[in-house]
């Protein structure tokens, strides 16, 4: 499927990271962002990185979410390539110790190089983090992030108000 004019490029080091990936690509649709998906390995394919990273603002993206695991070296090493804001999600993937490998690869970037890295398999956080990225600049996706932190504190109210309502002793609420 052609995505027209993605702002968003979700790559990943293989087809193995799309069902943890795939949570970015599902909220930015949710909020009406446009974006790309695809593999790019840093060690199976390294050169397809390169022209990833570098043509990618002239392609017309703004930010891009890369995800990997183990040895997790592509969301560094394309944001050693690019100026664009680059967001790593580390991958438990079949190759991972325990998780902590992926995250400390990602996480623990030289000054100079940052990834904004989020938890482990935390690609709808990735998601939520590029589109507040474009929405400092772009109204409309500011008013959708905004609504969706308003349903966000709905929904925890509500779960408050259920505790409250097994009789679960709240003065908090209570006392209001
Ligand atoms: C990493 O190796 C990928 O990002 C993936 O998380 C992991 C395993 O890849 P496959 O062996 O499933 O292709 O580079």
């Amino acid at each position: 499927m052609q995505t027209s004019n993605p702002i968003v490029g979700i790559i990943m080091g293989s087809d193995s990271d799309l069902p943890v990936m795939q949570d970015a690509k599902n909220f930015l649709d949710s909020i009406g962002i446009s974006a790309e998906v695809t593999v790019v390995s840093a060690h199976r394919t390294p050169l397809r990185m390169v022209d990833y990273a570098t043509q990618a603002r002239k392609r017309g993206l703004q930010v891009i979410i890369a995800g990997a695991g183990g040895a997790a070296h592509l969301p560094g090493m394309v944001a050693s390539l690019t100026s664009l804001p680059v967001i790593g999600v580390p991958v438990k993937s079949s190759n991972s110790i325990d998780g902590w490998d992926s995250v400390l690869s990602i996480l623990q970037m030289p000054n100079g190089v940052p990834v904004a890295t989020v938890a482990l398999n935390a690609a709808k956080n990735a998601g939520i983090l590029a589109a507040q990225i474009i929405g400092s600049s772009n109204t409309s996706v500011a008013e959708k992030l905004d609504a969706f932190k308003a349903n966000m504190k709905d929904e925890v109210l509500e779960k408050a108000a259920r505790l409250q309502a097994k009789g679960l002793p709240n003065s908090f609420d209570t006392n209001q």
